[in-house]
């Protein structure tokens, strides 16, 4: 444990009455973009993050528990993704995991914020590694939805790696049922769409089960992963969704054999072991979308500050 030294702490607001607090022993970054917040600070446990609207999104420390999860669960379930989009992901995490497929010729990240994508490339370089100057990705600074929206049948794998939809945050159109709709037809048939979709704690998912439900809407197969990523301070949603039905049991030594032909790059978390137990959904969870009947559009959005 390094010696901790923080004289400025992260409070990120779990509930009106939960909160998750990081020490910070340096600001590298912060401003208010056209957008949002931000901040770029480094924890003495979890190194650098990186902070939107008082929500910790992403960090050295833990992020390949969630950036390999939400780019090779749906890479895997495609099997040879050639062109991935990316909605979000301005830390270049996801993109990252992406461009480890041999087969992937294209990976767009399309981000709203500029100023965002310009700190995490000077100040992330531990996460993105260098991605952003692979000759396969292209950084679209534009709203994900309109971008998205301009093209149909082009994607193998969309990836929504997307801040949550805080009220009045620039993302919380992306979570409803225009967005999922318009991410179906910008995908090939055999496309595979994947969404972060919120906390998966059971007394804060209300939000999750929505989401799950508002996908199930658009798309005939879906399933909800959970990994557990510390810095969020719960365990986290993943809702897969796809055109045909999804193998929840895969046979391990497949897997494993899959992923050494076709990443050029190591994993840290996901192995064939370990993405059959990412697939099998939690009972709790399984109980609470089946249970779920609203969903999100856009004129009765995610409004988180309405209740947990
Ligand atoms: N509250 C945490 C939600 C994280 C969402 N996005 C993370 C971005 C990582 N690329």
């Amino acid at each position: 444990m390094p010696q901790i030294d923080a004289d400025f702490w992260i409070t990120e607001t779990l509930s009106p009455v939960d909160l998750y607090q990081h020490g910070i022993s340096r600001v590298l970054a912060s401003c208010k973009t056209p957008f949002q917040e931000m901040y770029v600070v480094e924890s003495p446990t979890y190194g650098r993050a990186l902070v939107l609207d008082g929500k910790w999104q992403t960090c050295t420390g833990d992020e390949f528990l969630y950036h390999e999860p939400i780019v090779h669960l749906p890479c895997l379930l495609h099997g040879s993704p050639k062109r991935v989009l990316i909605a979000g992901g301005a830390d270049g995490g996801a993109l990252r995991e992406a461009l480890k497929w041999k087969s992937v010729e294209e990976v767009v990240v399309c981000d709203l914020d500029g100023d965002v994508v310009d700190a995490c490339r000077e100040h992330l370089g531990a996460i993105h590694q260098g991605a952003f100057d692979d000759s396969r990705a292209r950084i679209v600074v534009r709203d994900a939805f309109d971008f998205i929206a301009a093209e149909q049948g082009r994607w193998d794998v969309i990836v929504a790696d997307l801040t949550d939809p805080v009220e009045d945050g620039p993302a919380y159109k992306l979570f409803t049922r225009e967005f999922y709709d318009a991410c179906r037809k910008a995908m090939t048939p055999a496309g595979v769409f994947i969404n972060q979709a919120g906390s998966a704690s059971p007394v804060f998912d209300s939000q999750l089960a929505r989401v799950a439900a508002t996908i199930r809407s658009v798309f005939p197969a879906t399933h909800l992963v959970s990994p557990y990523v510390p810095t969020y301070g719960s365990p986290w949603g993943f809702v897969i969704a796809a055109n045909r039905p999804i193998e929840s049991r895969p046979d391990p030594t497949a897997i494993d054999e899959r992923l050494v032909d076709s990443l050029s790059g190591a994993l840290r978390s996901l192995d064939g072991a370990a993405v059959l137990g990412l697939m099998q959904t939690p009972k709790y969870l399984r109980e609470r979308l089946a249970g779920e009947r609203r969903v999100y559009t856009l004129a009765d959005p995610p409004q988180p500050k309405a209740g947990v």
